[in-house]
């Protein structure tokens, strides 16, 4: 979450945030979109560089740490969140983001996921889901449509994926988005609503790798796409709804697909704190009951 103090004006271009090393992003790949969208939410956000932390494990989405200005960390393969959590729960002011792609996320990440979306520290985590192992040249990952050939699936995959937005809502996580990184415009508006959340908010981001499924993906993708903001009655508060939205197969909508309000990991620290400190208990009950909508 970022405070009114923070988003103060700040002179930070978009273009300033970033590091100035030139991304090795093969020319078409989604990845370019996510970088130019976190920017221009930083921008956004009047965020400055040393305002901001973002972690990321290994693959080539991992590498958007390094084309960043802000604090960031290209930490190993699959532990993106728990570094990140670890920072927030030790720098609580800065704002922090935790990003990668869905092998680092749903492949050997997996054990840290649904304990972030439960415990509700307030960071965001990007996913750039492409369906694919890009760094790696190709190979299955969890995401990866049933049937699709990759090199370690050459005859198609018969195994069915992982839906990373039934899970994040599932595991309890109180901000569950989706963007794609064909529409920037929208994307940056989904990005700033997620910093904005306060507790832990995760958007999977549809990114196409342009090499190993090929340049159609985009064109699929959008093709496909039903922006959530474009419904008047759609309520993000409603969880069934929610779980419907993410399951749909004739369509792919895209916007904020589930948000609640609920005590964040910090808040609930604090009561256990004073509890510690005095000998008249809190209940971390009562501070549910301040957030309940
Ligand atoms: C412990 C460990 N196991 C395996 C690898 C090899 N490896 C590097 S990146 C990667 C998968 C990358 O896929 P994804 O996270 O989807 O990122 P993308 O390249 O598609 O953006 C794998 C298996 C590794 N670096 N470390
Ligand atoms: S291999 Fe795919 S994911 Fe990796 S940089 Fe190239 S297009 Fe992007
Ligand atoms: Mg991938």
């Amino acid at each position: 979450m970022v405070t009114t103090e923070q988003a103060v004006k700040q002179p930070v271009t978009p273009e300033e945030y970033k590091s100035g090393l030139k991304p090795v992003w093969c020319p078409g790949c989604g990845d370019y979109g996510v970088l130019n969208a976190l920017c221009q939410v930083y921008h956004r956000l009047g965020l400055k560089p040393e305002e901001t932390m973002i972690f990321s494990g290994i693959g080539c989405s991992s590498r958007i740490t390094g084309y960043l200005k802000s604090y960031g960390f290209n930490s190993v393969h699959g532990r993106a969140l728990p570094i990140a959590m670890g920072a927030k729960l030790a720098r609580p002011k800065l704002n922090v983001i935790a990003a990668g792609g869905d092998g680092d996320a749903f492949s050997i990440g997996i054990g840290h996921f649904p304990h972030a979306c439960r415990r509700n520290i307030d960071m965001t985590y990007i996913v750039m889901d492409n369906h694919i192992y890009g760094l790696t040249k190709g190979q299955l990952s969890p995401t990866s449509p049933h049937d699709m050939l990759t090199t370690t699936s050459k005859f198609g995959s018969i195994e069915t994926p992982i839906n990373p937005i039934l899970l994040a809502i599932g595991c309890q996580a109180t901000f569950v988005a989706r963007a794609f990184s064909g529409n920037i415009k929208h994307m940056v508006d989904v990005i700033t609503k997620g910093i904005e959340h306060r507790g832990f908010s995760f958007i999977q981001v549809l990114s196409p790798c342009v090499t190993f499924i090929g340049k159609d993906q985009f064109l699929i993708i959008k093709n496909l796409l039903h922006y959530l903001e474009d419904d008047p009655d759609y309520d993000p508060s409603h969880r069934t709804s929610a779980f419907h939205v993410a399951d749909e197969k004739d369509r792919i909508s895209v916007g904020v697909i589930y948000q609640k309000k609920k005590p964040t990991y910090m808040d609930q620290l604090e009561i256990l704190r004073q509890n510690a400190a005095s000998k008249k208990k809190k209940k971390l009950a009562d501070l549910v009951e301040i957030f309940r909508p």
